[in-house]
């Protein structure tokens, strides 16, 4: 096992691994920008090296500071969190040619599932269903028209280096297609350095469903049922859940099988995710694969007790898995609401500042993963995350319940926070009733009453 670990990340999840590490009897090397000296993860790791000023570039990106951290602090592993370096092949690569081990997946399955086009190939192969499109890259006009034209309008086109909803044009007719196919190319050429597109059917309403997995890096690979995603506003979480109320049991197995099966078949290692379209007619469709440990962990492991962090350190360190696929069975239901510094009544701007008072809450069921205490100053400099409240009951009603009575009792003054979104979103007809879609946070605050006016 690694006697030392550096946590190449700020914030909720650099306390979430330095947990997980303290329970393996492992020592933590904290990671901070200057505008982090006061964090947390700063205080509660056993080392923190400072690794440059506030910009992600100069700090939490910078991979020869992050390196040079580690040698000199003697740490055998590097945990990258999710966001900054986590999804990096070549900081991987940098990583083990230095001799630390990097608690994630090879940079090969990296390299791979991060070309979308090329892991819509490689899972369709695998026996996943896939959106009606075109079969990987196009580079023609006339070839996405023609394509259009077989499995009708509307169509997206899709920056095969994007992902998480960047580089995406939608055309309803093929005169925008032939608009949007060029800007498409070069907005990816722009971000991405690449110019490379696909083209899919357009799914107009639907639910973004996520199956959380785990392989051994050996060909097993274990599913962990679903999360519900569907409650995101500009392709950030707000809200997510499970089980998803939409899946019938024989469902869930379904495609918790095939997303298994896909991530066998590339010999996976970490945790992962395969996110999936889930159409109004109850079809689903591989979209991609996170291969990284994400925000929404927490709700997996409520209900299913499995500590996913744990397991992406034991299985870095060479040890198996302590789980197998008959040891995964859901029980009950857990819900996470994203405490984000933004003001919801002024279109979810960024609030940074100092935390004046904060009072978090508790109780049977009730999980905090935040960072926050009384006199934080949240920094403008990175995301506006800052805590995730779970709560885990018996069945859903029962979570909404426990969830409300949470939001209620935080308490967080000095900045603005996403709690009002999140009380007006369940206590909504269509949340409680998981009526969800992508399009659930648009409607239900263009369907917002007013507040009278004096
Ligand atoms: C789609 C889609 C509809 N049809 N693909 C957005 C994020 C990126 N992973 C892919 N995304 C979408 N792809 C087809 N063929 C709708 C979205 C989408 C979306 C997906 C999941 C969660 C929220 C979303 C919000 C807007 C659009």
């Amino acid at each position: 096992m690694f006697k030392k670990v550096l946590i190449a990340n700020r914030g909720e999840i650099a306390l979430r691994v330095i947990r997980a590490c303290r329970e393996l009897d492992i020592a933590t090397v904290a990671v901070f920008s200057t505008a982090d000296r006061d964090s947390l993860h700063v205080r509660l790791a056993d080392e923190s090296v400072c690794i440059g000023p506030p910009a992600p570039a100069q700090s939490y990106n910078y991979i020869a500071r992050l390196i040079s951290a580690a040698e000199v602090t003697g740490a055998d592993a590097i945990h990258p969190g999710y966001g900054f370096l986590s999804e990096n092949a070549h900081f991987v690569e940098v990583c083990e040619s230095c001799g630390f081990t990097f608690i994630g997946p090879s940079p090969e399955m990296i390299r791979r599932m991060g070309d979308k086009a090329e892991a819509k190939r490689t899972m369709k192969a695998a026996g996943l269903p896939m959106v009606p499109g075109s079969e990987g890259v196009i580079t023609d006009v006339d070839e996405a028209a023609s394509i259009a034209r077989e499995i009708g309008y509307p169509v997206i086109v899709k920056a095969s280096a994007g992902g998480g909803g960047r580089g995406m044009r939608i055309a309803h007719d093929e005169k925008q297609l032939r608009l949007g196919f060029g800007i498409a190319q070069a907005e990816a050429g722009a971000a991405f350095n690449n110019t490379a597109v696909y083209l899919e059917k357009y799914i107009v309403k639907p639910r973004h469903i996520e199956i959380q997995l785990f392989g051994d890096g050996q060909g097993g690979v274990v599913h962990l049922g679903e999360r519900e995603c569907s409650v995101q506003r500009n392709h950030q979480k707000l809200i997510e859940e499970a089980p998803s109320a939409v899946l019938t049991p024989e469902q869930r197995t379904a495609m918790g099988e095939l997303a298994a099966r896909g991530a066998a078949s590339i010999g996976y290692r970490n945790a992962g995710t395969m996110e999936f379209l889930y159409d109004e007619d109850g079809w689903f469709y591989f979209m991609e694969m996170n291969t990284r440990i994400q925000v929404e962990h927490p709700v997996t492991e409520e209900v299913t007790g499995i500590d996913l962090v744990r397991e992406q350190i034991l299985v870095a360190a060479g040890e198996p898995m302590t789980f197998r696929q008959q040891d995964v069975q859901i029980s009950g239901h857990a819900i996470e609401c994203r405490i984000n510094a933004e003001d919801f009544e002024h279109g979810f701007r960024p609030s940074p500042g100092r935390v004046t008072y904060w009072y978090k809450p508790g109780g049977p069921g009730l999980r905090v993963d935040s960072h926050v205490y009384a006199g934080y100053m949240i920094p403008p400099y990175y995301d506006s995350m800052i805590g995730k409240l779970i709560a885990h009951a018996k069945d859903r009603a029962l979570a909404i319940r426990r969830m409300e009575i949470a939001l209620e009792e935080t308490i967080v003054e000095g900045i603005k926070t996403t709690i009002p979104f999140h009380r007006l979103a369940l206590a909504s007809e269509k949340f409680r009733s998981g009526d969800l879609s992508t399009r659930f946070v648009e409607e239900l605050l263009r369907d917002r009453v007013p507040s009278p006016t004096p």
